[in-house]
């Protein structure tokens, strides 16, 4: 299988956080894809342009982290991060949920701070910065779900790629405030699959700026 990425994606975070969570190392080619690029080559792999992109050894050709996760979740027919079962299911699609939500306003957030300077729009970086701070206080209280800890899983996953965006956002300040979550995500951040994800920092990105990014 061909997994295409970039380094700063949380997205492509998710799928190779996956990748190595199920030891699937061996049969999963991970390229670092040119996004965000005029007549990139990438586009006539992937047209639309964006990471994480899957290309299966059956020829299956699939975008979207979620599925994709999923899908490489069950391919060695031993899937581990399926929605539970009964009644926990919905809590836990609410929480994924949740999760995403942050992810999706921090990833808009995180674009937004590699515009060049004079692109750059101060309402969307107030709109997401303020919707960051709302969401890492809801995240304070729900972090004490019992979903959000014991075996690893697709909610734990999203919200700590949310979380890690700290380090290609200066101005992502989440951890003040809320000690639970600093606790939570120190833990997950610790794992080798996570250190071996982690983002590089957005100073990094700066020096040496890449059409790739995030
Ligand atoms: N909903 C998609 C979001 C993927 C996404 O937005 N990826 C960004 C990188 S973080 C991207 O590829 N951007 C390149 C572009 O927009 O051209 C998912 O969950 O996979």
């Amino acid at each position: 299988m061909k997994l295409y990425i970039t380094p700063g994606s949380p997205y492509a975070r998710m799928a190779r956080i996956v990748v190595l969570e199920k030891g699937l190392q061996s049969r999963v080619e991970i390229i670092v894809a040119q996004t965000r690029r005029a007549d990139s080559p990438y586009y006539r792999i992937n047209p639309s342009g964006r990471v994480p992109y899957l290309v299966g050894d059956d020829g299956v050709r699939l975008e979207e982290s979620a599925v994709i996760c999923a899908y490489l979740d069950h391919a060695d027919g031993n899937a581990a991060f399926d929605l539970p079962a009964g009644d926990r299911t919905w809590e836990a699609r609410r929480l994924e949920g949740l999760a995403r939500s942050m992810l999706d306003g921090l990833a808009v957030w995180g674009r937004e701070i590699l515009r060049p300077p004079d692109e750059r729009s101060p309402s969307v970086l107030q709109h997401e910065a303020d919707r960051g701070r709302r969401m890492a206080d809801l995240w304070e209280t729900e972090i004490d779900h019992p979903l959000m800890h014991g075996t690893l899983n697709m909610m734990q996953i999203t919200l700590a790629c949310a979380l890690g965006l700290e380090a290609r956002n200066p101005d992502l300040h989440w951890r003040p405030g809320h000690p639970k979550l600093v606790d939570w995500f120190d833990e997950i951040a610790a794992r080798p699959s996570f250190v071996t994800t982690a983002p590089p920092d957005a100073a990094a990105s700066r020096a040496t700026p890449t059409p790739g990014s995030p």
